[in-house]
């Protein structure tokens, strides 16, 4: 086996985003581009001689290719083990479940997440560490520096690298196991989960829906939900992975996932609806004609979890980040245990959990997930509904409605405005920094600026400082407006808008959330002038 260092040249933008490496796949099939990036991982993580990877991505266009790179620079560059899923498929939750139960070094998932693909869509890549999580901030900039004045990758020749058969072989020293992608996980989920109660709950009349979006969580639900739980098979959609997503927008909110969203609100819903994104890590949760906000299914998660066999014993703590509505404080509040505000990307979320400081965590981008893993995880959270609703015997509606009469509800929306040319985006941006000052103490009919800032974070385990997560402008009735630009496009910018107010009157929680945000949408169309800086109307998406 000939190892083969090649000469290369950096590329100057293959700096991670919130998650990880994404661009356009024909941005990733220039000449080596691939490779920079992947030698930048292993120079900067330096693994020990023999160490294990794992390997996988959510099959779309451009990942079997990839794979092959990978594991032939994996060779090259010491690796004892390649833990890869058969077809070059994992989810992103299976991934970090794998690396976590086989002590991996660390692994390497392909995707864009929910993002399109296909040869003109989004591909992806990120490192993962031996927690079984994103990388956090500290190893994605030594990337990003490697990558700026990397001069050489290694890597084998090989005749071939077989991917579709279960089983070890080796490439010179280094041993290729191609895993089942679903197994592990599967058993992981079994553990968690009352699975006889959803068994019962699902075969007894009790209708469900699962979107699959055509991703990567096809072969996941059909196994879990069908296999092990009972359900029939025509509760599955879309449940074929295809390389382009069948054209589709692999991302489970009720713009993209409207076929779904449809049956929900039709005349003869099912009673429970869900969907998944392209990597199987987001989940979005409907009852019969209804919504769960992702901010709400984290609250209802955790005042609920204590029905659950792997969260009887208690929470320590919930985290959430800082766009994501209060919902979830107000339950830690009742609970008695601590709340943690973190910035967008799961990635932040690592600590704490490895500290124990926290069990639960999420985030209104629909990214729901747990210590049982270091990534979020969209079956998890299916389960974690289903588990609920066979224990209350209600209705998601009814589950959501005592939840609010409870706790309050905290209406929220997002409104983004996808693909702005960066600099219009940045001027938004740079105005509201800007008016901080006048701003502060403002007066908007009855509501009143009580603060306006640029959220930073000091990670409470290893002292580390994010700054610039977004600006928030939250007056004195709790009520606030985040502004912030997205992390994960790879087209112009999108701006997000993040509205929030509390409303604990149960006689107005029926309220349209639209209506009920009025007046703060007005405002935060107002202070930013993004119809005048950008000539956008109407958000692209609202969720
Ligand atoms: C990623 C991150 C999430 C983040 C989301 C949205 O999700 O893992 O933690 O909340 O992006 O980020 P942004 O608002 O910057 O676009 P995914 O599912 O795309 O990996």
């Amino acid at each position: 086996m000939q190892t083969r260092t090649v000469a290369t040249t950096p590329y100057d933008d293959q700096k991670p985003g919130t998650s990880g490496l994404r661009k356009r796949v024909q941005v990733f099939r220039q000449p080596h581009y691939l490779e920079n990036f992947v030698q930048s991982v292993f120079d900067t993580i330096s693994a020990p001689q023999g160490a294990t990877l794992v390997l996988g991505g959510d099959g779309r266009y451009y990942n079997r290719e990839a794979i092959r790179i990978i594991i032939e620079m994996a060779a090259a560059n010491g690796f004892g083990r390649v833990l890869v899923g058969r077809g070059g498929i994992l989810s992103t939750p299976a991934a970090s479940c794998i690396i976590r139960k086989y002590s991996a070094c660390g692994g390497i998932i392909l995707s864009a997440s929910h993002n399109p693909g296909g040869p003109d869509g989004d591909f992806g890549i990120k490192y993962n560490i031996a927690n079984g999580g994103p990388a956090p901030e500290k190893i994605t900039d030594a990337i990003f520096a490697a990558s700026r004045k990397i001069s050489q990758y290694r890597i084998v020749d090989t005749a071939e690298v077989a991917l579709d058969t279960l089983g070890n072989y080796k490439i010179g020293d280094m041993t290729v196991s191609v895993i089942d992608p679903v197994a592990d996980y599967a058993e992981l989920m079994e553990s968690l989960f009352d699975f006889d109660a959803i068994r019962a709950l699902v075969t007894s009349g009790f209708r469900i829906q699962f979107d699959a979006m055509h991703a990567v969580t096809g072969p996941y639900a059909r196994e879990i939900f069908v296999n092990r739980l009972g359900a029939p098979a025509g509760s599955m959609m879309n449940a074929e992975p295809l390389p382009d997503f069948g054209g589709g927008h692999p991302d489970p909110n009720l713009t993209y996932a409207h076929e779904l969203v449809a049956i929900l609100y039709g005349d003869s819903a099912p009673d429970f609806g869900a969907a998944s994104d392209g990597d199987g890590d987001r989940n979005m949760i409907l009852g019969k004609h209804f919504f769960v906000t992702p901010s709400d299914s984290l609250a209802i998660l955790a005042a609920n979890a204590h029905l659950v066999p792997g969260y009887r014993h208690g929470l320590a703590g919930i985290a959430r980040s800082m766009p994501t509505s209060a919902a979830a404080d107000r339950v830690a509040k009742a609970l008695g245990i601590p709340c943690y505000e973190t910035p967008t990307g799961w990635k932040f979320f690592g600590n704490l959990m490895d500290a124990g400081k926290v069990t639960l965590c999420g985030e209104e981008s629909f990214g729901t997930g747990s210590d049982h893993i270091r990534e979020k995880d969209g079956l998890w959270a299916v389960l974690f509904w289903l588990n609920i609703i066979a224990v209350h015997n209600q209705s998601v509606e009814t589950i959501v409605r005592e939840h609010w009469a409870r706790f309050g509800r905290n209406v929220y929306s997002r409104h983004d405005y996808e693909d702005i040319p960066g600099d219009q985006a940045n001027s938004v941006m740079q105005l509201l920094r800007a008016s901080f000052a006048q701003l502060q103490g403002a007066q908007f009919g009855d509501l009143r600026v009580k603060q306006c800032d640029d959220f930073s974070y000091t990670d409470p385990v290893d002292g580390s400082v994010s700054t610039g997560q977004g600006v928030r402008i939250i007056f004195t009735d709790g009520s606030r407006i985040v502004f912030r630009l997205s992390g994960t496009g790879t087209e112009g910018a999108t701006l997000r808008i993040y509205l929030e107010s509390f409303e604990p009157d149960v006689s107005r929680h029926h309220l349209d959330a639209q209506e009920a945000l009025a007046t703060l949408i007005g405002i935060a169309l107002q202070i930013s002038e993004l119809r005048k800086h950008t000539g956008r109307e109407q958000p692209t998406v609202i969720t």
